[in-house]
């Protein structure tokens, strides 16, 4: 079973709560980033929280270890289950982000290799693999991963072994589902469902994946 993770990034409050309320009941949590909380505020996480689905940070969390905190206490204090942090910024830095997160029975994740073209420039020569076993001894409940390049996935699961593993990059990015099955716990979707005619049709075409 896969979890879908909406990533709601429209800037409208209707649009979101509208996209949001219909894709509800075929997805398994949403992802706000800055757009929307740039958009609307923090506080906009406490309206989607009537939708009774876990809602996502995504806030890459990186900063020094005093500043990630007061970041992260703010992120729980507004309702979010889970945030996620970068790791490059080192260990004690995302100690930071885990420690708040685990004392409000959060969850944090760390961006282990992102899924664009540029992260080959710094995630690739050693990068992305220190940053996941980084995540696996600092305790954090998983790592983001590239659903566009399922080899890079493939050697990552190695390395975090039974922790979870999110993958972006589906659908506008390019990435397809069917080579992640079996080795991610959950994948990430923009686009490909907020930008859909309609976004709950969209979703559902997923049902099987989430089995
Ligand atoms: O490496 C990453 N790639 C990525 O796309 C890490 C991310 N957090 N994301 C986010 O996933 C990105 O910011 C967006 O919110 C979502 C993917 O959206 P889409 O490409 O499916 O529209």
């Amino acid at each position: 079973m896969t979890d879908l993770i909406l990533a709601l990034d429209v800037t409208g409050r209707d649009d979101a709560l509208r996209i949001a309320g219909q894709c509800a009941p075929f997805i398994d949590a949403v992802k706000l980033g800055y757009p929307i909380i740039l958009a609307q505020g923090l506080s906009f996480a406490g309206e989607m929280a009537a939708l009774g689905l876990p809602l996502i940070a995504d806030f890459k969390v990186a900063d020094i270890p005093s500043t990630n905190r007061l970041i992260v206490e703010q992120v729980f204090a507004h309702g979010f289950s889970a945030v996620i942090c970068h790791g490059f910024c080192g260990s004690d830095s995302v100690a930071a982000c885990v420690d708040i997160a685990h004392e409000n029975r959060g969850e944090c994740y760390v961006v282990a290799e992102m899924s664009h073209p540029g992260a080959e420039e710094f995630f690739h020569g050693g990068a992305a693999e220190k940053i996941a076993a980084l995540a696996r001894e600092s305790g954090a409940d998983g790592i983001i991963a590239p659903a566009t390049r399922p080899d890079r996935v493939m050697l990552l699961r190695e390395i975090v072994g039974k922790k979870k593993i999110y993958s972006p990059g589906i659908g506008a990015q390019g990435g397809t589902f069917e080579p992640l099955a079996g080795i991610v716990d959950g994948i990430i979707v923009g686009r490909q469902i907020y930008g859909a005619p309609d976004p709950a049709a969209a979703a559902a075409r997923f049902h099987s994946i989430r089995r």
